[in-house]
């Protein structure tokens, strides 16, 4: 196996380009392609100050590595989701990625800064913890992104991410979804604008760009995440890229090239002008926001006790 670039010895290889990497091109094909998005979306200016989504896990460090490596001014937010171990392990690889770099990272907690954790909201609200939990995180994000003035939010979702939230709008045809899912979200009213710097890069290939690259991360999957609909249409995918490499790419960038468009209306129908929250400030549809909805429901109620998984 030799590399595409230099020939030397090869130690990866990508299907879906039909190549192989030595390690320094594999890292620079990597960044290549996180600039090609940014480039191709217009997702970023030089000179913007960026807030990365960290949990800890392989994406997002990766993205945040990257982003750095890129020479943009990117610090990372991350929250503690009080999901047992789990979330106590996200947390300390997240720091300890910051602290040996000197990069700052901000934090919030959700149980000692808002009263309550992610099992406890799935409980006292009767849905699935990751609908507390997504809703939890993008509140957070956006609103640390205002109080430290930040231009935007950076995510770590990949292609695998990106076509596996796809093929289940698809399945049910949310066409609102539908126009909304897009690597950019334009600031509006109040909100930062929300970028997915890695879309062009697999699963397999940010795993490998934080093993070559010396990142330590949370292997551990959520464990909320166990048996969810998305981790079902990632593996349907992978069954289909196996036999037909790079259709995963093919699948999400035809969309955004050829049938994005057309559900653009669907999205914009859901936007309404916007109040401030009568409880955080942060801007709303309603009175008060759906966070502050939430921190008022489950706030009261005891933590729900994790087993100890190990
Ligand atoms: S952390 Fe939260 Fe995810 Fe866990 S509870 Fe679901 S949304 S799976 S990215
Ligand atoms: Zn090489
Ligand atoms: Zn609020």
């Amino acid at each position: 196996m030799k590399c595409r670039v230099c020939r030397g010895p090869a130690v990866i290889d990508v299907r879906r380009q039909n190549a192989n990497y030595c390690r320094d091109h594999f890292l620079r094909m990597c960044r290549d392609q996180v600039t090609k998005a940014i480039d191709e979306f217009g997702m970023l200016r030089p000179e913007e100050r960026v807030l990365v989504a960290v949990s800890g896990g392989k994406d997002s460090l990766a993205c945040w590595h990257i982003l750095r490596e890129l020479g943009y001014e990117a610090d990372g937010f991350v929250i503690g989701l009080g999901i047992g171990d789990y979330s106590l392990e996200s947390t300390r690889f997240a720091r300890s990625f910051a602290e040996e770099r000197g990069w700052t990272l901000h934090e919030t907690s959700l149980r000692d800064d808002h009263g309550f954790d992610v099992p406890t909201a799935a409980k006292a609200t009767h849905r699935v913890p990751c609908s507390a939990c997504g809703l939890s995180k993008r509140h957070l994000f956006d609103a640390a992104a205002r109080e430290h003035g930040y231009d935007v939010v950076a995510t770590g979702h990949n292609l695998d991410d990106e076509a596996a939230v796809l093929f289940g709008n698809v399945l049910r045809w949310q066409t609102d979804y539908l126009g909304r899912q897009q690597p950019v979200l334009p600031a509006r009213n109040g909100f930062p604008r929300k970028v997915k710097p890695l879309v062009r890069l697999g699963e397999r290939e940010t795993a490998a760009y934080c093993v070559l690259a010396g990142i330590d991360y949370i292997v551990e999957e959520c464990p909320m995440a166990a048996g969810n609909r998305h981790l079902g249409y990632k593996e349907a995918l992978n069954a289909i890229e196996l036999q037909s490499p790079g259709s995963k790419h093919d699948f999400y960038f035809g969309f955004l090239k050829r049938a994005s468009g057309r559900f653009l209306t669907d999205a914009e129908a859901e936007q309404n002008d916007l109040d401030a929250c009568g409880k955080c400030g942060a801007p709303t549809t309603g009175d008060i926001c759906a966070f502050c909805k939430l921190v008022d429901r489950a706030g009261g109620h005891e933590p729900v006790v994790l087993r100890d998984r190990r």
